[in-house]
C-alpha cells in the first residue's frame, strides 16, 4: 500500500537526488514526487531515469526556476489528485534525513493532521551551522511565532508530514509566498483551520554538496509577510476585483466586515 508520497522540489541538486531517492524507496509505502524547475545541472533527467524503471517515482518538470513555494502547490495537487493519504514536503539536499520518515508518520497516523519535523524542541538541533545562519533562524522563528501567535517551535521548519484531509481542506490557490514564507504562511493557515499540529525533534545538518538557494530576497519576503499575514493582507477570505474610475480593473486588496462574514453592524 503506497499512500505516503513524499514531494521533493529541487533545483540544481543532481548531486543529492540520485541518492535521496533510493534511500527513500526503502520505506515500501513511500512514492516520491520531484517538482524540478528545469535545474540546468540536469536533475531532472536523473529523476526521469529512475521513474523508467521504478513506478514510485515520478517527476515533474517545470519550464524555469519558478520558486519552492509554487512547487509544493503543484506536488501537493499531484499527491492529492494521485490519492495519498500522507503527503510529506522534504527538501533534496538531506538537511531532512529520510530517517525521519517512518516517525513522522506514525505520528500522522496515530491523528496529527500535520507533522513538522522541529529544530527547535528538545532533542531537535542544527549542525555545522554557522552563527550567522543560527541567528537568522532562530530569530526568523521567534519573530514570526510571536506575531502570528503559533504555538510552534520550528515554524520554518519544511520537513513535514499533512494528512490529506488538511490540504485539501485548504484553498492552495490563496498561498502567496515562495520561500521560508511559505511554510510560515501554511502552518499558520492550518492553524487557523484549527487542524492538530504536533512536532518531532529532528537533527539538522547543513547541506553537504550542492548549493543554497537562500537569499536576501527570500529572507526580507519572509520578514514582510508575516506582517501581512498578521493584518490579513496576503490574501483576503474574499478578495475581489472593483472597476476603477477610469474603467480599468485593479485587485483590491483590503475587505470589509460584511466580507469577513461579519453582520452588517457590528456591535458598539
Ligand atoms: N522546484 C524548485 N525547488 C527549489 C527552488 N528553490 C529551492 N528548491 C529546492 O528546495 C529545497 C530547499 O532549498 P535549499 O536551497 O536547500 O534551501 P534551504 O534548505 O532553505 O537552505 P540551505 O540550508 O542553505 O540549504 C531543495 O531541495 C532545493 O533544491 C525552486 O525555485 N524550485
Ligand atoms: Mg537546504
Amino acid at each position: 500500500m503506497t499512500d505516503c508520497m513524499i514531494v521533493v522540489p529541487t533545483y540544481n541538486e543532481a548531486r543529492n537526488i540520485g541518492r535521496l531517492i533510493p534511500r527513500l524507496l526503502e520505506y515500501p509505502r513511500v512514492r516520491v514526487l520531484v517538482i524540478d524547475d528545469n535545474s540546468p545541472d540536469g536533475t531532472g533527467d536523473i529523476v526521469a531515469a529512475f521513474a523508467l524503471r521504478e513506478p514510485r517515482v515520478a517527476l515533474q518538470r517545470r519550464p524555469g526556476k519558478l520558486g519552492l513555494g509554487s512547487a509544493y502547490i503543484a506536488g501537493f495537487r499531484r499527491a492529492l489528485a494521485e490519492g495519498a493519504e500522507f503527503i510529506f514536503a522534504m527538501d533534496a539536499d538531506f538537511s531532512h534525513n529520510p530517517h525521519y520518515v517512518p516517525t513522522l508518520l506514525a505520528m500522522a497516523e496515530v491523528g496529527a493532521d500535520l507533522v513538522i519535523g522541529s529544530r527547535y524542541i528538545p532533542g531537535g538541533g542544527t549542525s555545522h551551522w554557522s552563527f550567522w545562519r543560527q541567528l537568522v533562524s532562530r530569530g526568523g522563528n521567534l519573530y514570526a511565532r510571536m506575531l502570528l501567535g503559533l504555538p510552534v517551535a520550528d515554524v520554518t521548519g519544511g520537513f513535514r508530514c499533512y494528512r490529506r484531509r488538511v490540504l485539501e481542506a485548504l484553498d492552495l490557490d490563496r498561498l502567496r509566498s515562495h520561500g521560508y514564507a511559505f511554510q510560515i504562511e501554511l502552518l499558520y493557515r492550518v492553524y487557523q483551520a484549527g487542524y492538530s499540529i504536533v512536532e518531532t525533534p529532528i537533527i539538522f545538518p547543513d547541506r553537504q554538496v550542492g548549493s543554497s538557494k537562500m537569499s536576501r530576497r527570500i529572507m526580507a519576503e519572509a520578514l514582510i509577510n508575516v506582517w501581512r499575514l498578521r493584518f490579513e493582507l496576503l490574501a483576503p477570505p474574499f478578495g475581489h476585483r472593483a472597476v476603477t474610475p477610469r474603467g480599468a480593473t485593479r485587485a483590491y486588496r483590503g475587505y470589509t466586515p460584511e466580507d469577513r462574514g461579519y453582520p452588517e453592524q457590528l456591535p458598539r
